[in-house]
């Protein structure tokens, strides 16, 4: 599938090995560790392709038509410094699948099974490094073959060194790792490597039917290999680039390297404007005018507030306005909402990896408040997306998000027929209230705020009100639309 037909998903990133456990449909493929998984172990869980299959209906039951799997390639299968690979980042060789979990047929009924759902598969793929146990003497040819390594010539990797950050030739040539586990650069300006790489991820793609890509660790290749890879793959790719650096993370779409990338600028916007009770909002919207100025197209970006990288949001902040607040902007700013595993069931344990990709199924895939409210968001999405025609050209998809107000403690932004009203002012009632000065509707008309079904009236000169001390709820975020057009969305029944 291309960017344009990505445009409207919303996507679940899961990790293979922690999202649901082997079962009577699903076979185990390695002993899985009895009742609990403990993540500080980092050992397989035992999470299959096939053992995903058996719980799409919790993910489609939340809204979501994307699930982002980690790598599927072969990984070094061998007790390391950090234990196992049951994450799939250590690729050894990306042209076989990995066996833990499942085989080609397996896969091939994931994505059959997603498709059958009208629900698209995108895979995390690793070019850019493969993983050795021994730096000095990485590069040995005798070694590399028997570990079963692709990359066997000394001319397939760029020559030890350790990243320098400051530096974006040594970003792209030196090694990811440490002299534990060493990434090993691999040499993507050598024909033969690339014209391998670039034959391999198109038959990935036509064979397994899938539809999309999470490009790792993006920034550590020259971009102009990304324009020809992704051309390849003949799919939508994102790219992977950790970071705050908006306008290097633009040069990804502005010079045409790949589709998108992965919304790193806006996640720390959020973190600085949702993360603490009366953080900096100002950060937020200076952070989000910069994207939306920067990005070709914002509406690609894939917008997260965790990731298997990152600590879980609970566990950075306890309170669930906060997080529901954030999680409004991650679901209506320009972009693609990509929720991480857990997040809808408020994992907190985590301030990084390895705690953060903890199994899943010790939550019993709980219907749980965050469960319901990332439901209702993407039933937001869906019924604004699929009502384009309903507002007078202010369609979703199509139409930037515009911040119309702000305040220390407080935005509102608008999206086509919505507006964000949001606050990081926490769960407590407080005896304030906040105007947005100009909503963009006219005086006297009613609002209906879609996440409490709640009506509203506009007030003099457009502006609307909510209030913080009488709710019970404190800081809550608004969604608001037109009555004419909430009756249109039937979100909230007949208004
Ligand atoms: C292993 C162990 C861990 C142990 C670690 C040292 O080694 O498992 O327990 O703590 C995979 C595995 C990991 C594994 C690593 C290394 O391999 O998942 O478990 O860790 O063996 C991608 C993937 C990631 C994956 C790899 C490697 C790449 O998402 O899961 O890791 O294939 C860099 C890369 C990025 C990479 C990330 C982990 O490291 O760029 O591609 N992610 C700065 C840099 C970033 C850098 C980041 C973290 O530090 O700019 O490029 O990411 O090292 C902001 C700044 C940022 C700054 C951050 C920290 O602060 O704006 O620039 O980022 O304010
Ligand atoms: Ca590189």
């Amino acid at each position: 599938a291309n960017a344009d037909q990505w445009k409207g998903k919303s996507i679940y990133q899961l990790f293979t090995d922690r999202f649901a456990p082997p079962s009577a449909t699903a076979p185990a493929r390695t002993s899985p560790l009895p009742e609990t998984c403990d993540p500080i172990q980092q050992t397989w869980c035992g999470g299959t392709w096939l053992s995903i299959i058996d719980k799409l209906d919790y993910i489609q039951g939340m809204g979501f038509d994307a699930i982002w799997i980690s790598p599927v390639s072969q990984n070094i299968d061998v007790y390391t410094p950090y234990n196992y690979a049951y994450h799939g980042y250590w690729v050894n060789d990306p042209l076989t699948l990995n066996p833990r979990f499942g085989s080609a047929d397996d896969l091939k009924a994931l994505s059959n099974s997603l498709h059958a759902r009208g629900m698209y598969l995108m895979v995390d793929v690793v070019v850019n490094n493969v993983p050795s146990l021994n730096v000095k003497d990485a590069m040995n040819p005798t070694a590399l073959q028997a570990d079963g390594s692709r990359w066997t010539d000394p001319s397939d990797f760029h020559p030890q060194c350790w990243i320098d950050y400051n530096n974006q030739t040594s970003v792209e040539n030196c090694w990811l790792g440490d002299d534990k586990v060493a990434l090993m650069d691999v040499n993507t300006e050598n024909p033969t490597v690339v014209s391998t790489l670039n034959s391999w991820i198109g038959n990935l793609t036509s064979t397994y039917g899938i539809d999309g890509l999470r490009i790792d660790a993006a920034k550590h290749v020259p971009g102009p290999f990304w324009t020809d890879f992704c051309a390849a793959s003949k799919v939508f790719c994102i790219a992977e680039v950790y970071g705050s650096d908006i306008g290097f993370a633009a040069k990804f779409q502005t010079e045409k390297w790949m589709d998108s990338v992965l919304g790193y600028p806006l996640y720390y916007g959020i973190v600085n404007g949702f993360g603490t009770p009366s953080g900096n909002m100002s950060n937020f919207v200076e952070i989000a005018q910069q994207v939306l100025a920067s990005f070709p197209s914002p509406g690609l970006l894939g917008n997260f507030i965790e990731n298997h990288d990152l600590p879980r949001w609970r566990n950075q902040t306890t309170d669930p306005q906060l997080a529901y607040n954030a999680m409004v902007t991650q679901f209506m700013f320009d972009g693609l909402p990509v929720v991480y595993y857990g997040q809808e069931q408020d994992f907190s344990h985590g301030a990084g990896d390895p705690y953060n990709r903890a199994a899943l199924w010790p939550s019993n895939y709980a219907n749980t408040t965050t469960y319901q409210h990332i439901k209702k968001l993407n039933e937001i999405r869906h019924a604004v997306i699929q009502n384009n025609t309903l507002f007078n050209g202010k369609n979703f998809l199509d139409s930037q998000t515009t911040i119309v107000a702000s305040t220390k403690t407080d935005v509102a932004f608008r999206k086509g027929p919505l507006l964000a009203v949001l606050t990081n002012r926490g769960s407590p009632n407080v005896p304030q209230a906040f105007g947005v000065p100009t909503s963009g509707w006219s005086a006297q008309s009613a609002v209906i705020d879609l996440l409490s079904c709640k009506q509203y009236a506009v007030g003099s000169g457009g502006a609307i009100s909510v209030s913080y001390a009488a709710s019970g709820y404190g800081g809550m975020p608004y969604v608001f639309v037109s009555q004419t057009d909430a009756a249109a969305l039937k979100i909230c029944g007949d208004v």
